[in-house]
């Protein structure tokens, strides 16, 4: 099989809705210079991933010296249920769509079908998305299955930013795409629609201020976030939602059940046992795996989507062993208005941010 047969051979066997490419080792120098200003200006906001080591997650001839070609795939991953929401007043889904059940599955069984078209030719190949050894959107875009968007996804022209991507990695040499010419053009739905306004300027995220990263980082959330956080316990979908190029894809899918969306509640989380979260949420990236994360996440979605009935779970957890939890409760309490639950909340508290939160809604004559 010569190299444009094995292309051939490679896009008849993922699905029709699947974009490939193919693109070379060399280095990636602007997503490197870009790393690094987010790394120096602090807007990578202390994640780890890419940021880690920014030569070697631009430099794939670093990580695979074995290699010639990447061949990426764009997978679209909507599902009936994904479609628009009814307009929930800017609260949004409390799980992004992309984290509700293994949306990567679908990434991996297409990877799969690639690396056997490559292996059954004797080719070596390796599978790789999500990894910090590259960075999954300059390489689609290179190859050409997408451009970079302002809102700093990657866009399709079929399924606009709601696709996956990755990559399988090997010896073959394959002849590489042509990078595809069009952008954006003058839109630029996605910037007011970001709720956090973390989208500083086109293609530059402040990593502090996105709603999908504050959910993912350890420790006391920031407060003067929580309000803009909503309803969103894991990820966020407002500047994918916004995107005009996706529009065709998610307008085709079911909007989601009522019974789905109780379901995933904020409530119904709170309720959940730590096999529970375990269970719904294996592929999320949660601090050191501890459900108390997602338990957080869930407390403030909660006050910002809660009602007078939800007190009653909230003062549950304003009685948490876990002093996290607690502040978390008493910050919900307090949006909820109710402020006799947090006084007696306060009669033992001794905890500094649990007392620091009280006082910021009841006073510290109150709480004394
Ligand atoms: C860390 C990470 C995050 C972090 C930080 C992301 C960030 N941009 O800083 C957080 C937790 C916030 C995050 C959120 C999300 N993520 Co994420 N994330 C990653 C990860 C692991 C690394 C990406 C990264 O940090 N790159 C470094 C930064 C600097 O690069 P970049 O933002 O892509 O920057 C490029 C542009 O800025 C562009 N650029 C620079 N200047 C300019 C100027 C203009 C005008 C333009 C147009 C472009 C442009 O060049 C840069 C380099 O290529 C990748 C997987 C991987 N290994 O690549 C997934 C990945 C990027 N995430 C993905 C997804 C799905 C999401 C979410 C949609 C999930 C959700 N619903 O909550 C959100 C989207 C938020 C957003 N607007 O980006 C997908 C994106 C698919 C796509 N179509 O683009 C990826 C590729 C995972 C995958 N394998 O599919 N993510
Ligand atoms: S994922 Fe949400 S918070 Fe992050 S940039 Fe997009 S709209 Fe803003
Ligand atoms: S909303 Fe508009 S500007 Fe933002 S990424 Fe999509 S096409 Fe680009």
């Amino acid at each position: 099989m010569d190299d444009g047969d094995l292309l051939s051979a490679i896009r008849s066997a993922v699905p029709d809705d699947v974009d490939v490419g193919v693109t070379g080792l060399e280095p990636f120098p602007h997503a490197r210079r870009e790393i690094e200003d987010r790394v120096h200006t602090g807007a990578s906001g202390g994640l780890g991933f890419v940021f880690r080591d920014p030569q070697a997650s631009t430099d794939p001839a670093a990580s695979f010296p074995w290699a010639r070609s990447i061949v990426v795939a764009a997978v679209p991953y909507l599902e009936d249920g994904d479609g628009p929401d009814p307009s929930d007043g800017g609260t949004g889904r409390s799980i992004a769509r992309f984290a509700t059940g293994d949306r990567y599955a679908r990434v991996r069984s297409v990877l799969e079908g690639i690396a056997e078209v490559l292996a059954s030719g004797g080719f070596r190949c390796e599978m790789v998305f999500d990894d910090d050894r590259i960075v999954d959107r300059a390489v689609g875009a290179r190859a050409g299955v997408g451009w970079l968007g302002k809102s700093t996804m990657m866009i399709t022209p079929s399924a606009g930013p709601w696709v996956l991507i990755g990559s399988v990695v090997t010896d073959a040499e394959i002849p590489a795409t042509p990078t595809m010419r069009r952008s954006c053009g003058t839109c630029t739905a996605c910037i007011p629609a970001c709720p956090t306004d973390a989208i500083v300027s086109p293609g530059v995220l402040d990593a502090n201020r996105c709603i999908a990263a504050v959910l993912q980082r350890p420790g006391s959330m920031p407060r003067h976030l929580r309000t803009a956080v909503g309803g969103r316990v894991y990820g966020c979908d407002e500047c994918l939602v916004a995107c005009p190029p996706g529009d065709k894809l998610l307008i085709r899918m079911a909007p989601m059940t009522d019974h789905a969306a109780e379901a995933l509640h904020p409530r119904t989380i709170l309720g959940w046992s730590d096999r529970e979260v375990e269970d719904n949420a294996p592929h999320w990236y949660v601090p050191k795996r501890n459900p108390r994360f997602v338990r957080r996440n869930a407390l403030v979605a909660l006050g910002n989507t809660g009602t007078v009935a939800d007190v009653g779970l909230l003062a549950g957890y304003a009685g948490h062993p876990d002093a996290l939890l607690r502040e978390h409760a008493v910050w919900a309490l307090g949006v909820l208005g109710a402020r006799d639950v947090i006084a007696a909340a306060a009669v033992d508290e001794t905890d500094e941010a649990v007392v620091g939160e009280i006082e910021a809604w009841i006073g510290s004559e109150a709480h004394r």
